[in-house]
């Protein structure tokens, strides 16, 4: 590929309000841009999302960038390859650490993509031109969560995912029901129950709920089993699954119905790729997961969304609902609940130099000659 360089950079910003979920409160983010240059000067981007601390992954900010530092991008260097494709092969022999790959993968994609003059979401079989998608609600407080619902309506959003946990639960989703009773609703609990709390969970079958996502414990997929059977609301894992051996595991055990698929923790465009193509073989809904993303990562999921097996409207919001500018031109918007898919190669969205340069905290760039 004719790759000469590739620049990291950390950037930060605040969320213009906070992100609360029973484990974490996110009121400013950090994420790291990975910028692959060819010798010609075409560029592709990627961008690593974990959080600063290792409260939804176990990788952050700092792991990520040794990763990438230490090994992933000298073994990019000095190994022999020659398309994206092969790149899980070149880093086989580095565990896990997903988020780092995810990365990476993702900026010598869009620059593969550039070389070939064609949109990345083309080079996985995407067809789609405009995508359906959701708004998540992790508010302060249950009024502040009503009167969210209220504001993102406006835009059409075509599914809503609210943030519970048992302290709040049944109040919260009584309170959405009782204003918004017809509203596509799905919650999301991010691990907060146990499995001897099935009972607990039965009484949401009351609020015609699309799914619940990943209600228990962020490691288990054989209590999911258990839970679903018991449960008429269908389950949907988000934090159990890391890689298509997970989706085939939940499947076989009946662990749950639909699955969020977050590019990021599953290790980028391969393992995606590879999970769209089992879950459309065995007919399993999927949608395209959101990590509070910039622009970079949201564009690789605008592409991700195109393939026609994420066949439900995924967490990919507009750029303004986290930041007041996001680093891409023009920012992801919605209308009408809808994203126009871009056409242009590679992700489709031009970089915003002077965001990108004003968000910037610290950069290194690697030249493949010194490798
Ligand atoms: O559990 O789906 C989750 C964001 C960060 C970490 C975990 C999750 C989320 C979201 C998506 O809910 C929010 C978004 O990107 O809009
Ligand atoms: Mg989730």
């Amino acid at each position: 590929m004719n790759i000469r360089e590739i620049h990291l950079r950390v950037i930060q910003a605040p969320l213009k309000k906070p992100f609360v979920t029973h484990l974490e409160t996110v009121r400013k983010r950090e994420a790291i841009i990975v910028e692959a240059i060819d010798v010609e000067g075409r560029c592709g981007y990627g961008e690593a999302v974990p959080f600063s601390s290792p409260w939804y992954t176990e990788e952050t900010i700092q792991t990520c960038w040794h990763m990438l530092n230490d090994f992933l991008i000298p073994l990019t260097f000095k190994t022999t390859w020659h398309h994206p494709e092969e790149l899980p092969r070149v880093w086989k022999g580095i565990r896990r650490n997903h988020m780092a790959k995810s990365a990476l993968e993702q900026a010598l994609w869009d620059l593969y993509a550039k070389q070939q003059e064609v949109y990345l979401g083309d080079l996985f079989g995407g067809h789609r031109k405009e995508i359906t998608t959701g708004a998540v609600i992790a508010a302060t407080s249950m009024n502040e969560a009503l009167s969210q619902i209220e504001e993102y309506e406006k835009t059409g959003y075509e599914r809503y995912k609210i943030k519970i946990h048992p302290e709040n639960d049944l109040e919260l989703l009584s309170a959405i029901r009782s204003s918004f009773p017809e509203l596509p609703l799905m919650a999301d609990a991010n691990g907060a129950y146990t499995l001897d709390m099935a009972e607990h969970l039965k009484q949401f079958d009351a609020f015609q709920l699309l799914m619940i996502e990943q209600p228990l414990s962020h490691f288990d997929i054989v209590e999911h089993a258990e839970l679903q059977r018991h449960l008429e609301t269908p389950i949907c894992l988000d934090e159990s699954i890391h890689s298509v051996h997970d989706v085939k595991s939940a499947i076989m055990l009946g662990s749950c119905q639909i699955f969020t698929l977050k590019m990021a923790k599953i290790g980028g465009w391969s393992a995606a790729a590879a999970i769209h193509e089992f879950c459309l073989q065995h007919d399993v809904p999927l949608w395209v997961g959101g990590m509070i993303e910039f622009g970079v990562s949201r564009a690789h999921n605008v592409a991700l969304a195109t393939l026609s097996g994420f066949t439900l409207p995924g967490d990919i919001s507009a750029s303004s609902k986290y930041w007041e500018t996001d680093i891409i031109e023009p920012e992801i918007t919605v209308n009408n609940g809808r994203i126009s898919v871009p056409d242009e190669p590679g992700i489709g969205f031009a970089i915003n130099d002077k965001s990108l340069r004003d968000l910037t905290e610290y950069q290194q760039t690697y030249k493949k000659r010194h490798y």
